[in-house]
């Protein structure tokens, strides 16, 4: 089934507010719950407010990530109780930490559809920004500070690599560059699709074989929707600009058999910036876009 209502998650990873954390209220404003017919369940009180860098994991507001962390992991996992499909506006990636642990605890081994201009694979020494959205995914794997990666109360990983499908990277050689740790080397069993290889498919069918394949194995998957996958051309609105992405129609043929498939347990949106849209035409086409795959 689809998605059944809406739930903010304002969380801005540099720790300095610098717009993301505003990605919910925007997409309110330009009316995503009436477009996509869905309750808003309003949003996780959720924040990263320290910028400082952490010397001993290497991550941003290392405790305020944590803290974040621990209330996306209670609130969702008390959507999930309630039998209901969220699909979460953030916000950054960050929120798939808390996220993963609550599904880990609730409903055990879930498949993750990873829709994402970047591997966020790097560990806290090889991030050059520290921001914990370059990492999430390495922390879900098993890679990162015990209090994270141990967040389901359960031993890492938080989700298997053979349970994880990405879709749409584009910085492997950036991050290879950098030192980050790499998925076919630290999470063998992930399945790959760069950019470029999203762009050489069928959207459709590569979305609809990504959803048949989790569908089987582990029987139930998220789906991740980082913005930045986008070409920068199509949504310049992100924080980290980068050419080569995915346009809309893409996304969208992509992404929605995802959405619809019968065992999707939940969705999160991220990484857009209202502060870079001063007149909400960006927020208009997100919302329109997501009316598209989820309804
Ligand atoms: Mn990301």
């Amino acid at each position: 089934m689809a998605v059944s209502g809406i739930a903010g998650v304002p969380i801005d990873c540099s720790g300095r507010f610098t717009g993301v954390e505003r990605m919910p209220a925007a997409l309110r404003a330009a009316g995503l719950a009436a477009r996509l017919n869905l309750p808003d369940w309003g949003d996780l009180p959720a924040a990263i407010d320290n910028a400082d860098r952490d010397l001993q994991t290497g991550i941003i507001g290392y405790e305020a990530v944590c803290t974040a962390s621990q209330v996306i992991r209670d609130g969702i996992a008390d959507l999930i109780r309630q039998k209901r499909q969220p699909l979460i506006i953030g916000g950054c990636c960050t929120l798939l930490i808390g996220t993963f642990a609550a599904l880990r605890a609730e409903i055990g081994h879930t498949g993750l559809a990873f829709v994402d201009g970047h591997l966020d694979f790097y560990d806290g020494q090889s991030s050059p920004t520290g921001e914990a959205a370059d990492m999430e995914l390495a922390i879900l794997s098993g890679i990162g500070p015990a209090t994270l990666t141990g967040l389901g109360g359960t031993p890492p990983p938080l989700v298997r690599p053979e349970h994880v499908v990405l879709l749409g990277y584009r910085d492997g050689e950036q991050a290879a560059r950098d030192g980050a740790p790499h998925p076919a080397t630290y999470a063998p069993g992930m399945i790959l699709y760069d950019a470029q290889a999203v762009q050489q498919h069928d959207p459709a069918t590569l979305g609809q074989q990504t959803a048949a394949r989790l569908e089987a194995e582990p029987g139930r998957f998220w789906l991740h929707l980082d913005l930045d996958v986008l070409d920068d051309t199509v949504l310049p609105a992100v924080d980290y600009l980068m050419p080569g992405g995915l346009d809309w129609e893409t996304l969208i043929q992509l992404a929605r058999p995802l959405a619809h498939s019968p065992t999707l347990v939940g969705a999160d949106v991220t990484i857009y910036n209202p502060a870079l849209d001063p007149d909400g035409r960006y927020a208009r086409r997100i919302v329109d876009a997501l009316a598209a795959i989820f309804s």
